[in-house]
């Protein structure tokens, strides 16, 4: 559920703080992460943040959870020959950090021990 303080990514779209913007339309942002674990890493983005997580996007919005997941094939077969993992953190146990829910395109070597 999105609270009274935008997320960290909503300040992004709204370009309250900077970021490299990679792909953008009127659903979705993809930018490059700050802190890049794999030769390329994209984290790509609904606009909305009244998605916490994927499985509440899945459930909320199907067709923006389709449009997110070929917005990062897109990323990645213009940036990775279309080969790349897809990351999905639910939950601070499994790292998540930012609760607007978000897709992590990596490709290419990740660092040891790394998903995302
Ligand atoms: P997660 O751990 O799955 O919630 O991933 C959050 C990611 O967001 C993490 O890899 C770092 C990235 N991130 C956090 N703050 C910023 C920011 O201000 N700018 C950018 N470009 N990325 C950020």
């Amino acid at each position: 559920m999105s609270t009274s303080t935008p997320s960290v990514f909503s300040k992004i779209v709204a370009r309250e703080i900077p970021a490299t913007v990679v792909a953008e339309d009127d659903r979705v942002i993809a930018i490059e992460d700050i802190a890049p674990k794999a030769p390329v890493h994209v984290l790509v983005i609904p606009k909305t943040e009244q998605y916490a997580n994927v499985a509440q996007l899945a459930a909320g919005d199907p067709d923006l959870l389709a449009h997110l997941v070929a917005t990062a094939q897109r990323i990645a077969d213009e940036r990775a020959g279309g080969q790349f993992r897809l990351v999905f953190n639910t939950g601070e146990a499994a790292g998540q950090t930012v609760f607007h829910v978000h897709a992590h395109v990596l490709a290419g070597e990740l660092q040891e021990g790394t998903l995302a």
